[in-house]
């Protein structure tokens, strides 16, 4: 071997033990350094606690290393789970409704959107809506989702409809308002006790001799607001009660129980086409007519008040508690 020759071997050898200490160095983790797989190290301050902390592994903070990070709402890793009620889910969001799981506080969770179904916001109640027709057998339970509703009878023919016999309708928190097309037409308000209020205290335009304006109006049975309709002539007033329109509840089941509703500012807030209905602790206040009941048989048991008509509470005309 010649001396040039001995001095490349020699060369290459180091070489290439350089460039293989580079290539199989073992990265430290915890040296400050990001090596190898290393994703982060920030030597000292790595922590498996620390909110988004670079973790003692040189992993960043993620979902699913038991640390709550930014973004997490909980990170119980290992024990998050999409199945078990109440854990921590595999997205690292608390359990919710809509996830599928029967959480506390939950009587159901269906995940899915259709409200009517019998399970809405994982509660088993109907929201109400124009035209809800219940039905359903003897002895069920059925529970209207509470909060205050302002709806506009459309077609006369009532906003809920109860037509299951038998069936025992639960409202309690619901108020329901009654709202009428031609103010909401007008862009003036939604819920009743304002428009009447705001109605009342107007003095209305004038209106022409083919108008519907001029006098006092009086809402026909037809239930059809007054027309703008020419020039106006002279001031009139409208009374609030001309205004009211629609139905709120009817019942046309036999025997059903209805049972805590706050309802106001329809034409008949509650209409009981059939027989046996047993009211109470409803609050059938401001509407033309509170409780029109059309067949003999209904009973109202305690506080269904209002003015009344065909109706009979305890054996007495009329009501035992005021609507103030
Ligand atoms: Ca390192
Ligand atoms: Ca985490
Ligand atoms: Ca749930
Ligand atoms: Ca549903």
């Amino acid at each position: 071997m010649s001396k040039r020759f001995g001095l490349a071997y020699i060369l290459t050898v180091a070489f290439c033990l350089l460039l293989s200490s580079k290539i199989y160095a073992v990265p430290v983790c915890g040296n400050g350094v990001i090596e190898g797989y290393e994703e982060c190290d920030d030597a000292q301050a790595n922590s498996d606690s620390a909110p988004d902390g670079c973790r003692t592994n040189c992993v960043k903070a993620r979902c699913g290393d038991y640390g709550v990070d930014s973004g997490e709402e909980c990170d119980d890793f290992p024990n998050n789970s999409n199945v078990i009620p109440n854990a921590c889910r595999w997205d690292c969001k608390r359990a919710h409704c809509g996830d599928g799981v029967l959480d506390n506080g939950e009587v159901c969770d269906d995940k899915n959107s259709d409200a009517y179904d019998g399970c809405h916001q994982c509660q088993a109640c109907y929201p109400l809506k124009d035209d809800l027709v219940l039905s359903g057998n003897p002895g069920d339970n059925i529970r209207i989702c509470p909060g205050r509703y302002e709806l506009q009878d459309n077609g006369q023919e009532g906003i809920l409809i109860i037509a299951g016999s038998g069936v025992n309708v639960d409202l309690s928190g619901v108020t329901l308002v009654g709202v009428t097309q031609s103010l909401m037409a007008a862009g003036k308000v939604q819920s009743s006790a304002s428009v009447a209020k705001q109605i009342a205290s107007q003095p209305v335009p004038k209106t022409s001799s083919r108008g519907a304006r001029g006098k006092t109006v009086q809402v026909p049975a037809a239930e059809t607001p007054p027309q703008d309709q020419g020039s106006p002539v002279s001031p009139v007033h409208i009374q609030a009660s001309t205004i009211k329109q629609g139905v709120g509840i009817v019942v046309k089941g036999n025997d059903a129980v209805l049972h805590d509703v706050d309802i106001t500012n329809f034409k008949q807030g509650i209409k009981l086409k059939s027989s046996g209905a047993v009211l109470f602790n409803n609050k059938a206040c401001g509407n033309s007519v509170d409780i029109l009941s059309e067949q003999t048989g209904n009973f109202g048991v305690k506080n269904s008040c209002g003015s009344q008509q065909g109706w009979q509470e305890n054996g007495q005309p009329g009501c035992i508690r005021g609507c103030n």
